[in-house]
């Protein structure tokens, strides 16, 4: 067989297996896996350098409207090319429902967004604020058969978060049509009560977003969501857990034998309060919720993905500028940590620390690597096996990563929006130094090298973790 692009003799890894092979591409997928495979357009050698299945980041906010002012930094422009320059050749990204809005209405408004900016390829989450009967009983379905198969919602944030009975409404419509729900757990009433008395005490820093959303916010609303998803008897997705506490809540959940996935991200490994602490208002750089904690927390989260406890490890990219009225340090959030948005980038960052701190590093192997960046997204959003894996027949998303390239990070090379990124001078060892999408090359040593944006919708089928509604 002639085939487009032979990979050749580079160490392949799957969440199952490491070898050395060849890999024939052709119209945009694995045609072959093999040894001494010849004639293509073109040969890359791959020798000492990893081949694994392009980063599939399922958790990423791009151009949402955030508030007052407040302007993401990233649209889906720049948003995807700072994916693919970490790696990712698939992103997830966040529909946001308004109030009063139908589900089709947003969805409209997120691919206009989207459409002809995109570097990797993309699909949508729904964001269920406003859930009606109409919503629920009427619109849900309807987008599930059309591959919207996942919606988070959230239990913080006036606005938007919902009440019980409204997440137990929103979970059986999951349950019936089988689509699978993420839950964003933090107690809001808990948090309201705090911030009231933190401003009795005339604390306003940014360290004191921290402190009014503690491990026991977390983790009451960890158990809660958990508890109403056994009530209903539907698999939900834990996201961006951040302690301890909150990850045994998974376990425990597990072990009464919910069918459900928790996922954690970079700033829990990375981060601790304590950088909520920085000179004058720098520590508003890292306000993100849940907050970073502290040491024992990022061990527990460390145990959480060497013990697989972890399915997912997801960057929860939402970018804000600094130095900026629309962004970190507006005019309010200067003055009340209340008013600083939520939320850092790392949609190019999560892969490089990961393999650098965790596979490098003995923490975890390389096939959980695969597993907890690539595979275990695609198949709990319904993507696998056309992406997420490396087998004949997928798509032909590959990342060549050198193992021993030495990187210091520093926001210049990243291609976000973002003026910082957290991690300015964190030394890592390993770097994806191609990727290729669809078997197009679309970077090449830090550098966009596709033509135009090339990157493809995605519409889904249900995921692994919910069984099919009769
Ligand atoms: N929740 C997220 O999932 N992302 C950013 C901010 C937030 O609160
Ligand atoms: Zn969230
Ligand atoms: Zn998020």
């Amino acid at each position: 067989m002639r085939f487009d692009t032979i990979i050749r003799n580079g160490t392949v890894a799957t969440a199952s297996d490491t070898f050395v092979c060849d890999i024939g591409i052709r119209d945009g997928r694995i045609a072959a896996l093999s040894t001494g495979l010849e004639d293509a357009d073109e040969v890359i050698d791959a020798t000492g350098l990893f081949v694994l299945p392009g980063g599939i980041d399922s958790h990423v906010h791009l151009d949402q409207p955030s508030g007052d002012g407040i302007v993401m930094a990233d649209d889906f422009d720049s948003g995807t090319r700072s994916a693919a320059i970490g790696g990712n050749s698939t992103v997830l990204a966040f529909c946001m429902q308004e109030k009063g809005q139908t589900l089709r209405e947003a969805l409209k408004v997120y691919h206009e967004k989207a459409e002809g900016k995109c570097h990797v390829d993309v699909a949508f989450h729904l964001v269920i604020t406003d859930p009606t009967p109409e919503v629920l009983g009427q619109e849900l379905p309807a987008l599930v058969e059309d591959g919207y198969t996942s919606l988070k919602v959230f239990m913080t944030y006036e606005g938007l978060r919902l009440r019980d009975d409204q997440i137990l409404d929103t979970l059986d419509a999951a349950r019936r049509t089988g689509a699978l729900v993420m839950v964003h757990c933090e107690n809001e009433d808990a948090i309201r009560y705090l911030i009231g008395r933190h401003e009795e005490e005339g604390k306003f820093a940014p360290k004191y977003h921290a402190t009014t959303r503690p491990i026991p916010a977390e983790r009451e609303a960890t158990h809660r969501a958990l508890s109403l998803a056994e009530i209903v008897d539907v698999p939900i997705v834990i996201v961006h857990v951040s302690n301890r506490e909150a990850m045994e809540e998974i376990r425990r959940a597990r072990q009464r034998g919910q069918k459900i996935a928790g996922e954690t991200c970079p700033q829990y490994l990375m981060l601790t309060a304590d950088d909520l602490d920085r000179d004058a208002l720098e520590g508003a750089k890292y306000v993100c919720s849940p907050p970073p904690r502290d040491k024992a927390s990022q061990d527990a989260c460390w145990e959480g993905l060497e013990q697989n406890v972890f399915d997912l490890f997801s960057s929860d990219h939402c970018p804000f500028r600094y130095e900026d009225v629309h962004g970190k340090l507006n005019e309010k959030g200067k003055r009340h940590f209340r008013w600083i948005p939520n939320g850092i980038p790392g949609v190019a960052t999560r892969l490089p620390i990961l393999f650098s701190e965790g596979v490098m590093k003995g923490r975890i192997t390389l096939n959980q690597f695969v597993a907890q960046t690539a595979t275990n997204h695609a198949k709990l959003y319904g993507l696998y096996p056309r992406k997420g894996t490396i087998c004949v027949g997928a798509d032909a998303d590959l990342a060549l990563w050198d193992p021993n390239r030495q990187v210091t990070i520093t926001n210049d090379i990243l291609a976000h929006g973002s003026d910082y990124t957290p991690y300015e001078g964190v030394e890592v060892r390993g770097w994806p130094v191609r990727l290729f999408i669809r078997g197009n090359s679309v970077m090449e040593s830090g550098a966009m090298v596709e033509e135009a944006p090339s990157g493809h919708y995605l519409s889904r089928q249900r995921s692994s973790l919910v069984s099919k509604p009769a």
